[in-house]
């Protein structure tokens, strides 16, 4: 009879609601794994996600965590200027880690973290834009790979958060925490790079700074021809939503109405809308963790890897260029080298 594996030892950094969800999702949810670390910059918010999901250890410190012999894969969910820090930490120490987006909150950044995995010569970094494993994400792009709606020439995406709730509100942040999802969906849908960038920014709430623009549109086109369009909507009030039309040479494939029931009472039609990010893609998350859990098991890796996160970013660093120019910015061809080519 063999033994059953021992499941993977994760350690989560930054316990705040995706921090959370993933320490919630890694204790009950996961198969192969186990949340056996936990730590924040809040040491009784640890606690507590701790005292909610078994014996989870707390650490004091980040790198006690990273560097211990109990934790086997690191899952970074701190606030996003961390994120690279932490990300090189794990490679110094050889150990998988699953950092959500932002990759970085620079280029510079970003771009140590690739040349770090390239000089260890294996691929141990995964990027958390999690709509790669969304559901209707996914349906989307299966139209499109049986051929039926011909070669896919533009993305319109929509992306809306409530807003408000006491969140900082900075066009940094919308660029490089929100509109980083687009980024990675066009280059995930396309397979085509950011050729050129116009971004235009309205301030619609008189609570935001005077430069603070929370509805922004952007326009993009792209190395094979493609175009794509979409807005990123930090105070839309109605509700949590992300929505793509991909448009073919012979049909579309739409995301968008409702993923809950539509409702059909007293005379009219009705469909609630998610609140929040954490219960709209409460199915991705998992099935995301799901998949990096077993890619460790398997020694191969999927989901967004280190380039896919330096591409995405670049994105969020030449749409900040725009905005604050007012003027379209030509992006430079970046070669992906070739340690990453055969990415998942
Ligand atoms: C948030 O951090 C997320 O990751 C959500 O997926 C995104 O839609 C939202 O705009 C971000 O603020």
């Amino acid at each position: 009879m063999t033994a059953e594996p021992r499941p993977l030892r994760v350690g989560v950094i930054g316990t705040g609601a995706m921090g959370g969800a993933h320490a919630d999702n890694l204790h009950s949810r996961i198969v192969g794994a186990q949340l056996a670390g936990v730590m924040d910059v809040d040491e009784a918010r640890a606690s507590e996600v701790a005292a909610r999901c078994g014996s989870a250890a707390v650490f004091r410190d980040s790198d006690e965590l990273i560097r211990s012999e109990s934790i086997d894969a690191v899952l970074i969910a701190s606030v996003d200027d961390t994120h690279a820090e932490l990300v090189l930490k794990c490679l110094r120490a050889k150990k998988p880690v699953m950092c959500e987006k932002p990759l970085a909150t620079s280029l510079v950044d970003a771009q140590k973290i690739v040349d770090a995995e390239i000089d260890l010569g294996r691929k141990l970094v995964q990027v958390g834009f999690c709509r790669r494993f969304d559901s209707q994400h996914l349906a989307v792009k299966r139209e499109f790979e049986s051929g039926a709606l011909g070669r896919p020439i533009m993305y319109k995406g929509w992306h809306r958060n409530v807003g408000g709730g006491g969140r900082e509100m900075s066009n940094e942040l919308f660029l490089f925490g929100s509109a980083v999802h687009e980024f990675d969906s066009i280059r995930w849908f396309l397979g085509q790079e950011l050729e050129e960038i116009y971004v235009r920014g309205v301030n619609t709430d008189p609570d935001l700074g005077e430069d603070v623009y929370d509805l922004l549109l952007f326009q993009l086109s792209l190395t094979g021809g493609c175009l794509a369009t979409f807005d990123v909507y930090q105070s839309a009030v109605y509700g949590y939503e992300i929505g793509v039309e991909l448009v073919g040479e012979r049909g579309t494939a739409l995301i968008g109405p409702p993923h809950l029931p539509v409702v059909r009472a007293a005379g009219s039609y009705s469909a609630r809308i998610e609140a929040h990010w954490l219960e709209r893609l409460g199915q991705a998350y998992i099935a995301e963790i799901q998949a990096w859990v077993a890619a460790i098991e398997r020694g191969t890796p999927v989901g967004a890897d280190a380039w896919d996160g330096y591409m995405a970013l670049l994105g969020s660093a030449y749409g900040m260029e725009a905005l604050n120019s007012g003027a379209p910015q030509q992006v430079p061809v970046h070669e992906s080298p070739a340690f990453y080519h055969d990415s998942g």
